[in-house]
């Protein structure tokens, strides 16, 4: 058994076949190095958050339990995105087949340059703290308090939980 750091991350895509896409992305973070993964969430339907005119998401979250330090993790989720044709040519807001963002890493609060845990928009995401919330109830996001009250005071936007 792998003893790690319990880990979630933010699946998302709104180009190409979504769900088949998600479906890939949780086979790819379950056979990640020194990691187990422990719980995705259902998959939701969003509107898009900022980023006018494109399509809706598809939306989940996954618990691992990982060994991997945040920047290697970091760099095994980028190699994930691009083996799932992620594009970044620098435009921001813009359509992707597959992002992976790092949301929690433990109760730790991180700032580089390429990380900031928790996820900083985590508060105005309602397709963020739904399905953290449906995997862990009783989580403290740090610096932010109780995921119950984050999912009380989130905007609702008309997240659509998919039957599978
Ligand atoms: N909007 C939704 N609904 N879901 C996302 O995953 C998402 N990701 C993004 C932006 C463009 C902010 N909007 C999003 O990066």
């Amino acid at each position: 058994m792998t003893e790690g750091t319990t880990v979630y991350i933010g699946l998302g895509s709104n180009l190409g076949d979504s769900r088949a896409l998600l479906d890939s992305a949780r086979e790819a973070l379950a056979a990640l190095p020194v990691t187990h993964l422990r719980a995705i969430s259902s998959y939701y339907r969003s509107r898009p958050l900022a980023g006018k005119d494109q399509p809706d998401y598809v939306n989940a979250v996954a618990e691992l339990s990982t060994a991997l330090a945040p920047e290697a993790l970091l760099d095994a989720l980028q190699a994930i995105e691009r083996a799932h044709g992620r594009r970044r040519d620098g435009e921001r807001w813009q359509s992707r087949t597959l992002d992976l963002d790092i949301l929690l890493y433990g109760q730790r609060r991180i700032s580089t340059e390429r990380l900031r845990i928790p996820h900083p928009g985590i508060a105005q995401r309602d397709f963020v703290v739904v399905p953290l919330a449906e995997l862990a109830p009783a989580l403290n996001v740090p610096g932010y308090g109780r995921i119950q009250a984050l999912v009380r005071q989130v905007p609702q936007r008309g997240l659509q939980r998919l039957s599978c």
